[in-house]
This record gives C-alpha cells, sequence and structure tokens, in this order.
C-alpha cells in the first residue's frame, strides 16, 4: 500500500563501541599528543641509511620546517606539493605544513611532468619539495612557470641543490617557534590534498580536513580497545609510498599517534625489505598484495628471520584467500587480514578485528568490519534501497572521517556524497552475518597499478 511508511536503510556498523574523538584538534597536536611519554623513543629510521630520529627530535624538525616555510611566505591555506619518496624530509614536511595550517598535496615522483604540472595548476600549489632527480620534471612546465620566481623548490639532497632551486635546509631556521603559535587551524580547514580520480573521470583534488584525519585515525587506534591496536614498542614497516594516502594515514599517522617506530624506505627491493625487517625486528608490515606475492611466493624469504612481524595488513586491492592462506604459512605467528580504504573516505572503510587489542579474527577473504564512528550501507544498483546481508550492491559510507569536497569541483562533489552525507565509493560488495565486508566488484573505471592509482602513463615507483 502507498501510505505505508518507508523502510529505514540498513545500516552496517561496527563491533566496537563508539568513543569520544578529539577532532577539534589539530592534526599535529593530535598526532603527537603523547610525545611526552615517548619524547626518547625513535620515531622515524631511515632503512637506507639507519640514521634514527627521536620523537622529540622529529617534533623539534617538524616545528623549523613549519616555522621555515612560514618565513617563505607559506600561509594558513596555501598548497604545498611533496614530490618525494619516503623519507624523513616528507615527514617533516608533512607535519611542518600542518603546524602552519598548510595543505600538503603529494605526488608520485615517477609521475611524468605533464601529469605533475596539472596537479601543481589544479592544486595551486606555490612552493614544491623534492629530490634533485625529479627537478627536470618541474623545468619548463608550462613554458611560463619559472623555478625561483612563480615557483619555489626546494631540493632534499645534501649536495648542492640545481639552478635556482634551494636546499631543505633553509627551511630548517634555527627560531622554531616564531610564527607558530598565532596559527588557529583545525577542524574544517584543508591538512592534505591527495589526487584520486574517484568514481569517474580524470584525477580531482580531494581535501582531507584536520578533522577527517584524526577521525580516520581514531577509528583505527583510539579507545580501550582499538581496531588496530600499535603500541609505543612496535617498529612499523614504511614501505609503501607516503605519497599514497594509505601509507600517509595507516602507517604514518597512525604510528606517531600511537608513538610507534617508523622504518622508512624510498623503495620496495625484496633482499633490503627482508633484511631491514630482520635487523629492525619489524613487528608490524602495512603492504599491498603484490607485496603480499613477494613475502609469499619469494624462495630468499626462507633465509630470514621474520619471527618479529605479529601484524600484516592488506589492502588498496582484491586480496585472494589462496594468497592470503599461503602467506599464512610463512608468517604462521602472524595476524593476517585487510582494510579497505578509498583516498575520498578518509581513507579507511573497514579494517580487520582480528588486528583489535581484544581480536575477533576475520575470514580470509574479507575485508573486516565497518570501522567504529561510522555508518555503512550497500544499495542496489537500480532501486538505491539498502540491502541486508549477503545481497551485493554499492557500498556507502557516512562519518566524520570522510573527505569534506572535491577541491574546486562541486560538480563531482555532488555525484560521490549525496544531501544525506553518504560517500558512494564505487565498489561493490556484500556484508556477511558475521557483519564481515567482502568486495566483489568495481563500478568505476579507476586503473590500479600493483595497488596504487595509476594513469597508463605512470611508470610506478614498484619495481
Ligand atoms: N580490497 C579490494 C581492498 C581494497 C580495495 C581498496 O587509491 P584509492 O583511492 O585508496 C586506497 C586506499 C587503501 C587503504 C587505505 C588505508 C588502509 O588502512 C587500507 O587498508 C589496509 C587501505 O586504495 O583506491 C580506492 C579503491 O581501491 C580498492 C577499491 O576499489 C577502492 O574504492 N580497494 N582497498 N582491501 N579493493
Amino acid at each position: 500500500p502507498t501510505d505505508a511508511p518507508p523502510t529505514p536503510p540498513r545500516i552496517f556498523r561496527s563491533k566496537l563501541p563508539d568513543i569520544d574523538i578529539p577532532n577539534h584538534l589539530p592534526l599535529h597536536t593530535y598526532c603527537f599528543e603523547k610525545l611526552p611519554s615517548v619524547s626518547d623513543k625513535p620515531c622515524l629510521i631511515v632503512g637506507s641509511t639507519g640514521k634514527s630520529y627521536t620523537y622529540e627530535e622529529t617534533h623539534l624538525i617538524c616545528r623549523r620546517v613549519a616555522a621555515g616555510l612560514h618565513k617563505m611566505g607559506i600561509r594558513k591555506g596555501d598548497v604545498i606539493m611533496i614530490l618525494l619518496q619516503n623519507s624523513a624530509e616528507f615527514v617533516f614536511s608533512f607535519m611542518g605544513a600542518s603546524m602552519i595550517g598548510a595543505v600538503s598535496t603529494t605526488a608520485n615522483p615517477f609521475y611524468t611532468s605533464q601529469e605533475i604540472h596539472k596537479q601543481v595548476k589544479s592544486s595551486g600549489a606555490k612552493l614544491i619539495i623534492t629530490h634533485s632527480h625529479y627537478v627536470d620534471k618541474l623545468r619548463n612546465l608550462d613554458g611560463e612557470t619559472r623555478i625561483g620566481e612563480d615557483l619555489t623548490v626546494i631540493t632534499t639532497e645534501d649536495n648542492p641543490p640545481p639552478e635556482n632551486c634551494l636546499p631543505f635546509s633553509t627551511l630548517l631556521t634555527d627560531d622554531e617557534t616564531t610564527s607558530l603559535d598565532v596559527v588557529d587551524v583545525g577542524g574544517d580547514d584543508a591538512a592534505a590534498l591527495p589526487f584520486s580520480s574517484g568514481t569517474t573521470g580524470l584525477p580531482k583534488g580531494v581535501v582531507l580536513t584536520h578533522k577527517s584525519l584524526i577521525t580516520s585515525v581514531a577509528q583505527q587506534v583510539d579507545g580501550d580497545n582499538p581496531n588496530l591496536y600499535l603500541k609505543p614498542n612496535d617498529v612499523v614497516l614504511c614501505v609503501l609510498p607516503l605519497f599514497h594516502i594509505y601509507s600517509l594515514n595507516s602507517v604514518l599517522l597512525n604510528s606517531i599517534r600511537s608513538g610507534a617506530t617508523v622504518l622508512l624506505m624510498h623503495k620496495f627491493e625484496i633482499g633490503a625489505l627482508l633484511d631491514l625487517i630482520q635487523r629492525h625486528k619489524v613487528t608490524v608490515a602495512a603492504l599491498v598484495p603484490p607485496l603480499v606475492i613477494a613475502l609469499a611466493k619469494n624462495p630468499t624469504v626462507n633465509s630470514y628471520d621474520l619471527s618479529s612481524v605479529r601484524l600484516v595488513l592488506s589492502g588498496a586491492a582484491p586480496l585472494g584467500k589462496d594468497l592470503e592462506d599461503s602467506l599464512g604459512r610463512r608468517l604462521p605467528q602472524a595476524v593476517l587480514g585487510q582494510g579497505y580504504g578509498m583516498t575520498e573516505a578518509g581513507p579507511v572503510l573497514s579494517m580487520s578485528l582480528g588486528f583489535a587489542k581484544e581480536p575477533t579474527p576475520s575470514k580470509s577473504g574479507s575485508c573486516g568490519t565497518v570501522v567504529r564512528n561510522a555508518e555503512l550501507k550497500v544499495v542496489h544498483l537500480e532501486t538505491r534501497l539498502s540491502l541486508g546481508y549477503n545481497q551485493p550492491g554499492e557500498i556507502c559510507i557516512r562519518g566524520q572521517q570522510i573527505m569534506k569536497e572535491y577541491l574546486h569541483d562541486p560538480e563531482a562533489t555532488s555525484a560521490t556524497i549525496d544531501e544525506e552525507g553518504w560517500l558512494h565509493t564505487g565498489d561493490i560488495g556484500y556484508v556477511d552475518e558475521d557483519d564481515e565486508i567482502f568486495i566483489v566488484d568495481r563500478l568505476k573505471e579507476v586503473i590500479k597499478f600493483k595497488g596504487f592509482q595509476a594513469s597508463p602513463l605512470t611508470i610506478f615507483v614498484f619495481n
């Protein structure tokens, strides 16, 4: 009958209770909140050199970079581009920018000059922090923009910088307190601007605010029973590129919030990876399926002691049950599981509860359950009505972690986030009767190469 009340949407929630999330804070304040209790502990270790930075040193250098950026004219709301492989300078630049309310747009240094140019233009970046290897890609970006005049380029290596570029040391002012305490940032202010093609079209700037990133990190690592339990004595492998939101959020920000040590690798190479895991007794490894394959199948793995690894997280692309099981045989002591993320979703939608402080095992092949303080629904592709258990449809997510908008693109924003605040992922999946999420297909045409979005032109960093 037409007068029947509409059926309420079927909404899936975490099995963990909601928590209070201090997402009114600036991101850096939230991440470094436990600094006093971990100040002497290593925060960053650079894998290739063994150089390490304590939490106190890391925080101080971030503050110096913040003051240095301010001195170079960067102000609240300005965009800087970080065009780097994983390095300590990446971390100092991102956190330093956050401290003055500037926004970091991160890009793959293996992008072509044309792709970088598009992102510089579209983001409005005024300053680029990169390595001298990539400076040639920035010259003659459009025949008009001149390095040192229209665009400030800072390079991170110790040698004298290329023509018209400045060395990273320019940012390391001695007066780290100047101009920091007056900047009022947080909440709805943008902190990160990764680029993603989302469900349609060309790459767009995804505005992630201080509030969205804090919410996402808290959904993973905060609370009495965190969904992803990281401890100060954990050593977390950071081999996935920090320019992608998976590594930026779920490796770097999660680890700093938890007081764990981040082991930085600038590129993936199986021998170096195994050696570093053994040498630094890595406890937590965040991977993508191609790296799971390497660990599960490469015969050299047997010559290393990987017994320190207690947790392996995979995400960004489907991980088959067989592959998960073969890695399980190689690392019998470790909990294996998946997370499911999307740049626009802030990024984490779901994660295995096998990683929780009080774990509940998740099935192999599942992407875990929806994170706490969030709502997930699965909608029928035609009727748009929400579906119950075991019925595949489009996955939608709602919560304070999702992006604010696509930069300068209200049309694309409203095509992705509806009036009720639901973000439509373009992924097809279902939720089983144990509340575990399985992805089965995609509606969108995103090209993924080795787990990361890539244009056909891109030569990706792995291999
Ligand atoms: N299984 C199948 C998965 C899965 C998946 C993602 O490049 P983007 O925009 O973003 C990402 C983010 C991944 C991520 C972030 C944080 C995190 O903790 C985590 O878990 C470990 C993963 O990939 O691409 C988004 C698209 O990638 C696919 C899916 O299509 C999604 O919309 N995808 N995770 N576990 N497919």
